[in-house]
């Protein structure tokens, strides 16, 4: 059995840099993160994995390496969350008692959820998904064998981390037929079960438009609900007409999978609202009834787009605002609702940034609604050292200060 201060609940992009912030105040026995993987992975590349440019070594670290040095590991995962008793009870049959919780599990990519999808990907088949780390790199052998047909790319109906990669996967596919001569014998097609195809507007209005420059076709408000491998057919729905059912035959079939918290924790009404996400604050990324909990990432009820952006963003928000209450203060600092997405275009990129609003929050000083080579640069080159080098260290509160000092005082 063990006993800490402060308990962080998973070791990914938020929980491993909120360990690192308070490895720096707490003693090693204090700090307990408790994370089941051997392995760490930088998710946003998965994107570029899926399309050709990088490999998933790349975007692969040790876990025992990017924790910190100063807090104590347990590879094991929770099983059982007693808020009210400052309990978690783990897998393997460990009791942890904490003073202050920090949730920061991520969402599941739930595969299963759809029939005929596991089967699939299993399988070498013309089905993949670049959101696993196990099906990534596969996504790139279906795209060197496409030289015809129908490509088709989904996304589901379930809230999702990155809601920009279904199609960012998509554009890197016309991008890759273009090069290739390919290009006049595929048609593409993005089935998305969003009314919309980016929340924020000022991005969707340019995505629209590269939509049409580029010839794919969007279905909006259209759901993968079964896939069969061994015809190549998928079969979607009309989320507004759910009675109207289409098949669909292809040569290549991207999917997104539904996603969803980790049964361990969305079964606890006492820490998750009805969706399963962990209630928190959206300001202050408190737990709505238990002040000695806080949420950080995927996990967290706020109503941001789930991104590591979002949750670099908040590590500085937890951390403060933790600390406040661990001196018997209120929590101070608000989370502005900032995240982030990358909109790879080919080798060009959009790159979105906005707040709760859906309203633009931009760092540099020119339209990030233009598609533009260097930020394509940025998002291969820059942001994968970014976050390994600082965020991973607690060092990267997402980039507010920039932006002001961008903008020299002047605008948000
Ligand atoms: P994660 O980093 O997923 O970490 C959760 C951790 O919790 C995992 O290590 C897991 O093992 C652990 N865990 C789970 N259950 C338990 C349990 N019961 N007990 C203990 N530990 C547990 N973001 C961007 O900002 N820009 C992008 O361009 C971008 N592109 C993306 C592309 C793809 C294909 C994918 C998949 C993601 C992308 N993201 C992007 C999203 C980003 O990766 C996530 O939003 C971010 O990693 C969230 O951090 P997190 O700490 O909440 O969850
Ligand atoms: C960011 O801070 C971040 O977290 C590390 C990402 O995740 C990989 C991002 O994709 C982006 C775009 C940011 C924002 C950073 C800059 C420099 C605009």
């Amino acid at each position: 059995n063990f006993k800490c201060k402060l308990l962080i609940v998973g070791g990914g992009s938020g929980g491993c840099a909120t360990a690192a912030k308070f490895s720096k105040i707490l003693p090693k026995n204090d700090l307990i993160v408790l994370e089941p993987s051997d392995f760490h992975y930088y998710q946003p590349l998965f994107t570029l994995v899926g399309g050709g440019a990088n490999k998933i070594e790349d975007a692969r670290r040790r876990e025992e390496d990017v924790l910190p040095k100063n807090c104590t590991w347990i590879k094991d995962r929770a099983l059982e969350y007693s808020p009210g008793k400052n309990i978690v009870l783990t897998e393997n049959g460990h009791t942890i008692n904490y003073d202050y919780l920090l949730v920061a599990t991520g969402i599941e990519l739930r595969y299963d959820k759809i029939p005929g999808l596991l089967e699939a990907l299993e399988k070498p088949t013309d089905v993949c998904s670049i959101y696993s780390p196990k099906y990534a790199s596969y996504t790139f052998e279906v795209l060197k064998k496409l030289q015809s047909g129908n490509a088709i790319f989904t996304f589901p109906n379930t809230p999702i981390k990155c809601p920009g990669a279904p199609q960012k996967i998509c554009y890197l596919t016309d991008h890759y037929l273009r090069t290739h001569n390919r290009r006049n014998n595929v048609k593409l097609t993005y089935n998305t079960s969003l009314p919309v195809i980016f929340s924020a507007k000022t991005y969707a209005d340019a995505l629209w438009i590269v939509c049409k420059e580029r010839d794919i076709n969007v279905n909006l408000r259209t759901n993968l609900v079964r896939v069969n491998s061994d015809v190549n057919e998928a079969i979607f729905e009309n989320l507004d007409k759910p009675e109207e059912k289409t098949t669909v035959k292809f040569n290549m079939l991207h999917v997104t999978p539904p996603m969803a918290t980790p049964e361990s924790l969305s079964k606890n009404k006492q820490l998750t609202n009805s969706a399963g996400f962990v209630d928190v604050n959206k300001d202050t990324m408190q737990h709505v009834n238990f002040k000695n909990v806080f949420a950080i990432g995927d996990c967290c009820s706020t109503p941001n787009p789930k991104t590591a952006a979002a949750a670099a963003a908040q590590t500085k928000v937890v951390f403060e605002n933790m600390n406040a209450v661990m001196k018997g203060d209120s929590p101070r600092l608000v989370y502005d609702g900032y995240a982030s997405c990358p909109l790879v275009t080919g080798d060009k990129c959009i790159l979105a940034e906005f707040d709760y609003d859906f309203q633009p929050l931009e760092t540099f000083p020119f339209n990030q609604a233009k598609e533009m080579r260097s930020m394509y640069h940025l998002k291969r080159t820059l942001l994968p050292a970014l976050y390994w080098k600082l965020m991973l260290n607690g060092h990267w509160n997402g980039p507010a200060a920039f932006r002001k000092l961008m903008h020299l005082g002047f605008g948000k």
